[in-house]
């Protein structure tokens, strides 16, 4: 495959855009032969890298017969058509290369249903805008009949899929929400990993917990995460969870289709947000974690900012680099998960950042009251239960927050009684 990279004004993060690519190329199976950039002031809105340059890529294309041309950035439907035409050839932009991995990569059924709906989601459109002419002879919405194509009839299949594979994946989240619910009643607390893809997740995950899942130095190993026991010294239960790995610009699709398996993060008490340190451009793929998280929500959740893969810079790198990034995140550990250094020092973080911000509550809550107090399970901890003649009597520890919303529920029985 050839890849090509575009490099417009607005951006200015290139090479190491390049070398993601081609690394999502690689972890797709393909074996780049060629890469080609291209400058621009901004993206042809035909072709995407403007018809002289595509052209140029076509010939190169026969020429070292390669069979594929991967398109750093994502086409519209009509740039792609446009390109397709023009070139002849396959094309993929970074969109469909993702997929793709994700295809190869997700083997629960959960995962699969995923991948398949975002694919779908993502092909629609394209379909469209093949066949829209066709589609307007169609006479519009509702009409069967003469008009009908080909392409119509795949079009409603998609969307019949679609709708199956949706509903599918429904039934699993509410399968998990009753997993969860069930979690949460058992009191454990849950402390969710996230990060760029690569940043060493999966490996801290088996460092902090003593187990095996599948580690790798390809993107997105991880598809169907796992969840796994954190002891503590406390005795407390805690749970931690493995998640998807990140990227810039994640395809909104995916997001929407992996929202079941991102849900898990929903419900985290505290987030570990593991970094790659060796990587040249580390406060970019962490803001983009950060926008990730902010578009499902949980941006405002507690974060321990966890450097990793120390070990790989020498001591020189590392004493500058530890000396700048203390400076922005104060409250960060430096580790390496593979040669578990700054392992126990984390573990107390971990520990201490979950006690914090958590009050104590003795509640006493009329009965008619009662029901609406499940949010209780999902904003803290019930640790213990009297059902008495008047009211329930509820121990539990709750965040801070939630905390003031319960504060009139503090007050003994004959205070309530009145209200
Ligand atoms: N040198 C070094 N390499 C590490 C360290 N931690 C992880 N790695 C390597 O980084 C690569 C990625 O590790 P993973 O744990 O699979 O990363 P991940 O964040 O789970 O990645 P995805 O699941 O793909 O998002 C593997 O090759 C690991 O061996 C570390 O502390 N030091
Ligand atoms: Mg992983």
């Amino acid at each position: 495959m050839i890849i090509v990279d575009l490099q417009t004004q607005e951006e200015d993060n290139q090479s190491s855009s390049m070398e993601e690519i081609k690394l999502l190329a690689e972890t797709a199976g393909g074996k780049v032969i060629a890469e080609a950039q291209q400058k621009r002031e901004k993206i042809d809105p035909a072709y995407y890298i403007g018809k002289g340059k595509a052209l140029e890529l076509g010939t190169a294309m026969d020429e070292m017969a390669a069979d594929l041309l991967v398109i750093n950035g994502e086409l519209s439907p009509t740039q792609l058509r446009n390109l397709e035409n023009l070139i002849g050839g396959k094309i993929i932009d970074r969109t469909a290369l993702i997929l793709d991995i994700f295809a190869r990569r997700a083997l629960s059924r959960q995962g699969r249903l995923q991948v398949e709906l975002a694919q779908l989601n993502y092909l629609l459109p394209r379909l469209t805008g093949r066949g829209v002419q066709l589609s307007r002879l169609g006479g519009g919405i509702g009409t069967r009949g003469p008009g009908e194509t080909k392409l119509e009839v795949d079009r409603r299949r998609i969307k019949k899929k679609i709708s199956s594979l949706k509903k599918e994946i429904n039934e699993i989240r509410k399968h998990r929400d009753l997993h969860r619910k069930s979690r949460r009643d058992k009191g454990y607390l849950l402390v969710a990993l996230v990060g760029y893809t690569n940043a060493g997740k999966s490996t801290l995950l088996n460092a902090l917990t003593n187990s095996q899942v599948f580690t790798e130095n390809k993107l997105f190993a991880t598809l169907d995460p796992a969840v796994r026991e954190l002891p503590q010294e406390s005795g407390e239960n805690v749970l931690l969870s493995d998640t998807v790995g990140f990227i810039k610009d994640l395809p909104p699709q995916l997001i929407e289709a992996f929202s079941a398996t991102l849900e898990e993060l929903q419900e985290a008490d505290l987030l570990l947000h593991v970094v790659d340190i060796t990587s040249p451009e580390l406060g970019k793929l962490m803001s983009s974690v950060n926008e990730i998280l902010s578009r499902l929500g949980i941006d405002e959740k507690q974060q321990v900012v966890i450097f990793n893969k120390i070990d790989a810079l020498s001591n020189k790198e590392f004493a500058a680099l530890e000396q700048k990034l203390r400076r922005g995140y104060p409250s960060s550990v430096f580790i390496s998960a593979e040669k578990m250094l700054g392992i126990t020092e984390l573990q107390e973080k971990i520990e201490s950042n979950l006690k914090s911000n958590e009050i104590r509550m003795k509640l006493f809550i009329p009965y008619d009251r009662w029901p609406s107090f499940h949010r209780l399970y999902e904003k803290g901890r019930v640790l213990k239960i009297e059902y008495q003649e008047q009211y329930v009597q509820v121990e539990a520890e709750v965040k801070e927050k939630f905390a003031k919303e319960l504060s009139s529920f503090e007050k003994g029985p004959q205070k309530s009684a009145q209200t």
